[in-house]
């Protein structure tokens, strides 16, 4: 796992930022429903790429439509396609960006990212806005875990085996950013899907 502690300016946070809320101007944030349960997560949604991800009752996939409009996801836009390409060291392209919307109780259990066939392929993570108290364990639900903040404006990317480690969001910390006027935290997931 690399960690890239205020990777991004200011300015740089705001283009993404913009280019965001195009996004889900098109693809409008939904609350996903947790398998089986159907209860819904604290979290919204949206994605663009090529594959979104989903979960509903019937469990997690990726679409290549969006579940409430039906419509295909935007494109990835390109200056979150270029910090892709500036970080991770990769030659092909992402397929999908998960945008996760947190309010200010939001929270994400601890989980494993393992529905993409292109299972070597590294994960990068984009925050912005508030800082959230993030959770990273190990290949199994008993590793130990740690604990750290994520802030607007870090990158993380998840490579070798970390890739396929246990974590989550514990909680967000309010009013600990500026740059959301509405308070709470963006977070961009790109993985690539497909094996390249
Ligand atoms: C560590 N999102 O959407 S991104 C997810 O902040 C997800 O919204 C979190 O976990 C968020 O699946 C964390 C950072 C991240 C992504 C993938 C990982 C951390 C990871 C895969 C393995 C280990
Ligand atoms: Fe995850």
């Amino acid at each position: 796992m690399r960690l890239l502690p205020g990777f991004l300016s200011v300015e740089r946070q705001r283009t993404l930022l913009a280019e965001v809320r195009a996004v889900v101007a098109r693809a409008p944030l939904y609350s996903p429903a947790m398998p089986r349960s159907g209860s819904p997560y604290s979290v919204r949604m949206s994605n663009c790429g090529s594959h979104g991800w989903l979960s509903d009752r019937s469990g997690y996939r990726y679409s290549e439509t969006h579940p409430v409009t039906g419509a295909l996801w935007p494109g990835i836009p390109s200056p979150i396609l270029e910090l892709w390409n500036e970080t991770t060291g990769v030659a092909y392209a992402p397929e999908a960006c998960l945008i996760n919307c947190y309010g200010p109780t939001a929270r994400l259990g601890l989980h494993r990212d393992q529905d993409e066939a292109a299972k070597d392929a590294p994960i990068l993570s984009i925050s912005l806005g508030d800082t959230a108290l993030f959770r990273l364990g190990g290949p199994e639900r008993k590793s130990p875990t740690r604990s750290f903040r994520l802030g607007s404006g870090d990158l993380m990317i998840l490579e070798g085996p970390s890739r396929h480690w246990f974590h989550g969001v514990d909680r967000i910390l309010p009013g600990t950013s500026q740059l959301l006027p509405e308070g709470g935290r963006i977070n961009l997931t790109l993985r690539r899907v497909t094996i390249p």
